[in-house]
């Protein structure tokens, strides 16, 4: 088994019930809060939901890539430009200490740290990694704690 954390993201729909929905997919161990986050890189959209959640998993990089997208079409996911609005965004963040960088892959996540929507979220499941993420200040990190959408009405870990 691998730890792999994946960072999600909607802004098109009923953005809770497609995040709802990947998460019941991933059966994830854990769950961070959920944050409600304006668009970052691409700015005329809607705000996101995000969340990050960490599972357990015996699928490779590649096949648990392959699954990410698998859901990501499930929720009908366009993908007209770079960081169009969507349904439903699954992302690799980490993959136990795995470092991979492919054309189609890049493990750890490139642009992970530059992310307070990403970061925010991953160093309440990893306190200790948070202080690697050299990209973001303290104060905007705290900034994104304070517009938490939550709390989330989320049932828990699934176990098993
Ligand atoms: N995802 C992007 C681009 N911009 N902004 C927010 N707030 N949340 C996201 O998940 C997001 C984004 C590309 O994946
Ligand atoms: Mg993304
Ligand atoms: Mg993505």
């Amino acid at each position: 088994m691998n730890t792999a954390y994946l960072g999600l993201g909607s802004n098109v729909g009923d953005r809770a019930e497609h995040l709802r929905f990947a998460l019941e997919a991933l059966r994830p161990v854990r769950v961070s809060g959920m944050y409600e986050t304006a668009p970052l890189h691409y700015l005329a959209q809607e705000a996101f939901l995000n969340c990050v959640c960490e599972i357990a998993t015996a699928l490779s990089p590649w096949a648990l890539l392959a699954e990410v997208r698998r859901l990501e079409r499930l929720r009908q996911r366009e993908r007209p430009f770079p960081n169009a609005p969507r349904t439903l965004d699954i992302d690799i963040l980490l993959y136990s200490n795995f470092v991979l960088r492919s054309p189609g892959l890049t493990i750890p996540h490139p642009r992970l740290a530059e992310r307070a929507f990403v970061v925010a979220p991953l160093a309440e499941l990893l306190p200790a990694y948070s202080p690697l993420l050299a990209g973001l200040g303290g104060q905007q990190i705290r900034r994104l704690h304070a517009t938490a959408a939550g709390p989330w009405p989320w049932p828990g870990p699934f176990r098993g």
